[in-house]
C-alpha cells in the first residue's frame, strides 16, 4: 500500500500543503533528478521524511502505476493520418482507448454501423464520403479558464473537417466540413464570450486554414494566385454549424485563444502568399494574425459580409487593405520571426508565445497591448512584441508550468528548452543580467509538440511535460522500415527537467492535452432510452416490408434473442441490436461472415447495420467480444434462401 501511495499524486494534499512548500521539502532532502519530486509530491509526511537513499532506490518514481492503481491524468492525443484520437494514462503511458473519428474501426464498428456512417457523412448511395483523415490537434471545452470535461474537438487536415467527441462516452458525435477550406490545421476552443459576462465557457471553436486556394475552388483563378485566399472559420460548439469565416492575407498554422475570449491568434508562415517552398521562405519576418472576435461578430450581425460560391456562411474581410484603421479593424498582423509554427497562450492569460521555426527565437506578445492597438491607443503595432529570446534551433511549440516558465520544443536541436518569460521580457528591455534560459534536455528524437499537465488552462500545475518526438530511430526494437514515434514524459516539477519514461506511439500523434483525472466523468452504461431504435422484448423479431427486412435483435450473455434468422436473396437487411446486459464492461460483438460486418454494442447500447443479402447460404452471426464462458457459443444462424 505504501508503495502505491508513493507514486500517487494527491491533489487534496498538494492543495492543503501548498505546492511550493511541499516541493521545498523534497529539495531539502537533496532529491533531484528523474521523477523524484513528483514521486514524493503526493505522499504523506512520514513517507517524505524517509531517508533519501530509501526514496531514491524506489523504482522509476513518477512513472510506475502499480497494477490495479489508476493514473493521475488523462492524455488526449491526436493520431495524425491514422484519422483517430487516443487516450493514454499519465504517468504510466498506458493506452486506454482509441477513438475512431475519420477512420474505419471494426473493433467498435465505426464506419460500419448506420449510426456512425450518419455522423461521418455518406454519399447518395449510402457509402462513406471519406474514409481517411489527419488529426493534428485535440482541445477540450472550457469553463472558468479550465477544462469542463464536456467535449473534445479535433481537426481533419485532409478533408477540412472538425469533429466533436463527447467526453462522457469518449465517442465522436458530430463532424462538420468547413466550406471553401483546404488544409484545416490549427484549432482552438474559445474560453469564454468576449461580450457576455455570464458566458464563461466554450461556445465557439476556431479553425485555421493552412493551404490557400482559389475562392471558390471551382476551377477559376487556377493560374492567378493573387486571387487565392485563406479563411479563418468559427464553428458553433453546440450546433457544430459554421457561424462565420474571416478571409486573411497569408495563411494560418496554429491557433490560440485568449482567456478573456476577446482575441484569437494564428501563426502565419506564408505571408508571402507563395506557391512553393522557396517562395514561402523569402520574407525575413512573418506574422501572427490576430482576430478581434467581437468586431467580426458585429460585422456579421450588421450584414457587412460576402459569401463564397454556394456556401451561405458569412465571410468577413480580414485582409490588410481592409483593416488599416485600428479602431475599425477586425484583424492585425504582428510581425515576428521567420515561418513561425506554434502559438500558445500563457496560463496567466497575459501572453501568446510563438515559436519562430526558422528563426532561433520565440516571440512573446502581450495581449493587453494588442487590445490597446485595436483601441487606437498604441502608436506602433510592433510594440506588442515584448520579448524575443534566442532559445535554440527549430522552435515548434511551447508549454507552460504555471510558474512563469515556458518549455519550447526545438526540432533541429532535438531538445526541449526551459526559459523564463519575465526574464525574457527584462532582457528585451535591456537587462543584460537577465537569466532567460534555465535548462535544456535532449529528447529522442526531434520533438514536435510539447505540452504540460493542465498547461493550457489557468490550472497549469507544472508537473508533467510530454514531448511528442517525430523519430525514434534505435530507441525501440526494430520492427521494419516504419518506426514508432516516441512520447517522452518529462518531470518539470523541479528546477531541472528529467525524463521519466519513453513509450511508443503509432504514427502519428501531433498534439495532445494532459487533463487531471477529476475533470473527466465518464458513464459506464448507456441509457437504453437514449436510442430511439432500441430493441425491446415488445418489438424484437423480424419485420418485412417488400424486400426490406428489419431484424430486431437483443443480446444478453451468452445469447442473441433469435437463434435463427431467415431472409431471401435480394433482401435489404437491417439488423438492429440492443445489448440488454446492464453490467459494467459487458460488451457484445456482432459479425456477419462474408458480409463485411463487425461491430460491438456496449451495455444498454443500440446499433444497426444495413446490407444487401446478395448471396444465398447459411451464415453464422457470432459475438466477437469475449463476454461469457459461453462467448464462443453465442451465435445465431442467418439463412439466406434463394
Ligand atoms: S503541427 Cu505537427 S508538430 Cu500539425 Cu500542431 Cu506542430
Ligand atoms: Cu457476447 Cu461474446
Ligand atoms: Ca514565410
Amino acid at each position: 500500500m505504501t508503495e502505491v501511495k508513493k507514486n500517487r499524486l494527491d491533489e487534496d494534499l498538494l492543495k492543503a500543503n501548498g505546492r511550493r512548500n511541499f516541493l521545498g521539502k523534497s529539495a531539502l532532502l537533496g532529491l533531484t533528478g528523474a521523477g523524484v519530486s513528483l514521486g514524493l509530491a503526493g505522499c504523506k509526511d512520514e513517507i517524505a521524511a524517509k531517508p533519501a537513499a530509501a526514496a531514491a532506490s524506489a523504482p522509476a518514481l513518477g512513472r510506475e502505476v502499480a497494477p490495479g492503481q489508476l493514473d493521475d491524468y488523462y492524455h488526449f492525443s491526436s493520431g495524425g493520418h491514422s484519422g483517430e484520437a487516443r487516450i493514454l494514462g499519465v504517468p504510466s503511458g498506458r493506452t486506454l482507448r482509441r477513438i475512431p473519428i475519420f477512420n474505419i474501426d471494426p473493433m467498435v464498428g465505426w464506419g460500419i454501423t448506420n449510426e456512425s456512417k450518419a455522423i461521418m457523412g455518406t454519399k447518395p448511395d449510402g457509402s462513406l464520403k471519406y474514409t481517411t483523415g489527419d488529426t493534428h490537434h485535440v482541445h477540450g471545452s472550457y469553463k472558468d479558464g479550465t477544462y469542463d470535461g464536456r467535449w473534445l474537438f479535433t481537426n481533419d487536415k485532409i478533408h477540412s473537417r472538425l469533429a466533436r467527441i463527447r467526453m462522457d462516452t469518449m465517442e465522436c458525435d458530430k463532424i462538420t466540413e468547413l466550406p471553401n477550406v483546404m488544409g484545416f490545421h490549427g484549432i482552438f476552443t474559445d474560453k469564454r464570450d468576449p461580450v457576455d459576462e455570464k458566458i464563461n465557457y466554450t461556445t465557439r471553436v476556431f479553425c485555421g486554414q493552412e493551404f490557400h486556394t482559389p475562392l471558390p475552388n471551382d476551377g477559376r483563378d487556377l493560374e492567378d494566385p493573387s486571387k487565392w485566399g485563406c479563411l479563418f472559420s468559427c464553428v458553433d460548439a453546440e450546433t457544430m454549424e459554421v457561424r462565420w469565416q474571416c478571409r486573411i492575407d497569408g495563411n494560418m498554422e496554429l491557433v490560440a485563444t485568449s482567456y478573456d475570449g476577446k482575441l484569437a491568434g494564428s501563426t502565419n508562415y506564408n505571408t508571402e502568399n507563395a506557391m512553393d517552398l522557396a517562395g514561402m521562405m523569402t520574407a525575413e519576418r512573418d506574422a501572427c494574425t490576430f482576430f478581434h472576435i467581437e468586431r467580426i461578430e458585429k460585422m456579421v450581425k450588421d450584414g457587412k459580409f460576402t459569401t463564397i460560391g454556394s456556401s451561405k456562411v458569412p465571410v468577413v474581410d480580414g485582409r490588410k487593405a481592409a483593416n488599416a484603421d485600428p479602431k475599425a479593424a477586425v484583424t492585425c498582423y504582428v510581425q515576428l520571426g521567420k515561418n513561425p509554427h506554434g502559438v500558445n497562450a500563457s496560463p496567466d492569460g497575459k501572453y501568446f508565445v510563438t515559436a519562430d521555426k526558422l528563426s532561433p527565437t520565440a516571440s512573446v506578445i502581450e495581449l493587453a497591448l494588442v487590445l490597446k492597438w485595436f483601441a487606437g491607443e498604441l502608436k506602433d503595432l510592433k510594440e506588442v512584441v515584448v520579448a524575443q529570446p534566442e532559445i535554440g534551433l527549430g522552435p515548434l511549440h511551447t508549454a507552460f508550468d504555471g510558474k512563469g516558465n515556458a518549455y519550447t520544443s526545438l526540432f533541429l536541436d532535438s531538445q526541449v528548452v526551459k526559459w523564463n518569460i519575465a526574464q525574457a521580457i527584462a532582457q528585451f528591455k535591456g537587462d543584460k543580467a537577465a537569466k532567460v534560459v534555465l535548462d535544456r534536455i535532449d529528447v529522442n528524437f526531434q520533438p514536435g509538440h510539447g505540452y504540460s499537465s493542465m498547461g493550457e488552462t489557468k490550472e497549469s500545475d507544472g508537473k508533467y511535460f510530454n514531448s511528442g518526438n517525430k523519430f525514434s530511430k534505435d530507441r525501440f526494437l526494430p520492427v521494419g522500415p516504419l518506426h514508432p514515434e516516441t512520447e517522452q514524459l518529462i518531470n518539470i516539477s523541479g528546477e531541472k527537467m528529467a525524463t521519466i519514461a519513453e513509450h511508443t506511439a503509432y504514427p502519428e500523434p501531433h498534439d495532445g492535452i494532459i487533463v487531471r483525472r477529476d475533470v473527466v466523468k465518464t458513464r459506464q452504461i448507456y441509457n437504453m432510452d437514449d436510442f430511439p431504435n432500441a430493441v425491446k422484448a415488445e418489438n424484437a423479431g423480424i419485420e418485412r416490408k417488400g424486400n426490406k427486412v428489419h431484424v430486431r435483435l437483443m443480446s444478453q450473455a451468452p445469447a442473441f434473442s433469435m437463434p435463427i434468422i431467415k431472409v431471401k436473396k435480394g433482401d435489404e437487411v437491417t439488423i438492429t441490436l440492443t445489448n440488454h446486459d446492464k453490467v459494467e464492461d459487458l460488451t457484445h460483438g456482432c459479425a456477419v461472415p462474408t458480409y463485411n460486418i463487425c461491430f460491438i454494442v456496449n451495455p444498454q447500447e443500440t446499433k444497426s447495420v444495413t446490407f444487401k443479402a446478395d448471396r444465398v447460404g447459411a451464415y453464422w452471426i457470432y459475438c466477437t467480444h469475449f463476454c461469457h464462458a459461453l462467448h464462443l457459443e453465442m451465435r445465431s444462424r442467418l439463412l439466406i434462401e434463394a
